[in-house]
């Protein structure tokens, strides 16, 4: 061996070392570590919420899933893996996006996270993480995701290492990462957005601040994990795992929802698994909804396409960062969810957003503002029937009322009465055949507007008057991320 190579080596060893004993420090630092009392009687009382009987702990075990899917591991998981790999590296987002994006087929991409600030492994180990997090504050979720507790990163991982080993459904920390809270910067710093899936594929970036925000960091032990579903908005998602091991099963868009749950209390992903996935192994499951299996190895990204169900069990410690995005392949989709989903004043600006970061897209946001358009004028129509039907109502109201005063008023108050209100009448005529006239006229307006639009004119400035009635829609542009 030459001595600049076994200089190498020595430094090499030294480096190592020296991480290691960094690590022990960390270590070394945890003990006494304990959960505050504070983060352990918001888990009771978490607990009690979901299952009222349970007060004793045995009672939050009593579906004994612990036992029930131990049969679950990593290696028989594995052998039930027949999903094909994808190597980030040598795999170009033009051939990604035809084998995958396009034709809506989940896969796994092995290599993302190797430019990543910190890549999967060491660096999201329980030290590593109390170190960099443990002090910050973290929404935790029961398994039917509907109570959200916060607490400390410290006092969590308390819980999923020490506090959880027997529930039946272990709560799953799921952070939402806004940007509001400090570290959340420091987070999305070491990792990044696979290029497959950049900004240039989410739609829920054509405004911003982003319509939604889809982006997470989920830590969980052993049963934790996500209940059969599809996700939101018609949106895709990207998942890679950064330590342990997850189980997932796919299953196509279309699968009947009857199939797929059961009306089983508190069905989580350990629900899931304990109750309905022996029966999708069996014969008799349609062959046309067959099940796709997948273990998830650290350091590798699941795709998963809009639409394909999926449920996920943590087999050990997790850790891993989620974000979905809305493909422009699925516009229609996505924007029939946006349109369902957000008020008006959000639709637009985003569909101008749209328009302009993928011209491509502008024929069919041009269908999407034509519906909406029509659908305003559909809505005027009613609002107008309804206000003619009040009116009448009003005017017989009104007549049985003086039928009545009749008999008790003089003829002569009477008189003045109706002239008063003939005068009235014809004042409001004359109204009313200006407001007619004012709206033909922007009805006429708006149509031909509407028309130089399609032609390609200044669409912009018509949204904003006649959907929007907004002065200034704001900025539109594509933000960096
Ligand atoms: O638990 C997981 O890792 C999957 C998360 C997921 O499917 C989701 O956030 O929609
Ligand atoms: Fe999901």
């Amino acid at each position: 061996m030459s001595l600049s190579r076994c200089l190498c080596n020595v430094l090499a060893y030294q480096m190592k070392r020296r991480r290691e004993e960094a690590v022990q420090e960390v270590e070394d630092e945890v003990p006494p570590w304990e959960i505050s009392d504070k983060a352990s009687e918001r888990l009771k009382v978490a607990k009690r919420a979901i299952r009222p009987s349970a007060v004793k702990a045995k009672e939050w075990s009593e579906q004994n899933y612990a036992q029930r899917l131990a049969k679950h591991t990593v290696e028989s998981s594995r052998k039930r893996d027949s999903m094909e790999r994808v190597a980030y590296e040598g795999t170009s987002n033009k051939r990604f996006e035809s084998r995958f994006l396009k034709p809506s087929i989940p896969t796994v991409i092995t290599g993302v996270t190797a430019d990543w600030d910190v890549p999967y492994g060491e660096g999201w180990s329980e030290a590593s993480l109390l170190e960099r997090y443990g002090e910050d504050r973290m929404e935790v979720y029961d398994s039917t995701a509907s109570n959200a507790l916060d607490m400390q990163l410290k006092d969590y991982l308390w819980y999923a290492t020490e506090g959880s080993s027997k529930d039946d459904n272990p709560f799953y920390l799921f952070e939402k990462l806004t940007g509001e809270a400090g570290w959340h910067d420091q987070l999305r710093g070491e990792y990044k957005v696979p290029s497959y899936f950049g900004l240039d594929r989410d739609l829920f970036s054509a405004t911003q601040p982003e319509l939604v925000i889809a982006r997470w960091l989920l830590i969980g032990p052993p049963r934790s994990g996500s209940g059969i579903h599809f996700d939101p908005n018609a949106s895709s998602a990207w998942n890679t795992l950064l330590r342990g091991h997850k189980k997932w099963v796919l299953f196509p868009p279309g699968t009947p929802d009857d199939i797929l749950k059961q009306p089983v209390l508190e069905l989580g992903a350990a629900g899931w698994f304990a109750e309905v996935y022996p029966e999708c192994r069996k014969k008799s499951w349609p062959k046309e909804c067959a099940p796709i299996e997948i273990l998830q190895e650290p350091g590798e990204t699941i795709f998963v396409p809009a639409g394909w169900w999926h449920v996920v069990l943590n087999l050990d410690l997790t850790v891993c960062v989620t974000q979905n995005f809305a493909d422009p392949i699925n516009f229609f989709d996505v924007a029939e969810h946006v349109r369902g989903g957000f008020p008006r004043e959000e639709v637009t600006p985003w569909l101008l957003g749209v328009s302009k970061a993928w011209p491509g897209l502008k024929d069919a946001v041009s269908d999407v503002v034509a519906d909406i358009l029509n659908e305003s004028e559909e809505e005027e129509e009613e609002e107008e029937e309804d206000m003619e039907e009040g009116e009448s109502e009003e005017e017989e109201e009104m007549e049985e009322g003086e039928e009545e005063e009749e008999e008790e008023e003089e003829q002569e108050d009477e008189e003045e009465q109706e002239e008063e209100q003939e005068e009235e009448e014809e004042e409001e005529e004359e109204e009313d055949e200006d407001d007619e006239e004012e709206e033909n006229g922007e009805e006429a307006l708006l149509e031909a507007k509407f028309q130089a639009w399609q032609a390609g004119a200044d669409w912009n400035g018509i949204l904003q008057e006649h959907i929007l009635g907004l002065d200034n829609v704001g900025d539109t542009t594509l933000g960096g991320e």
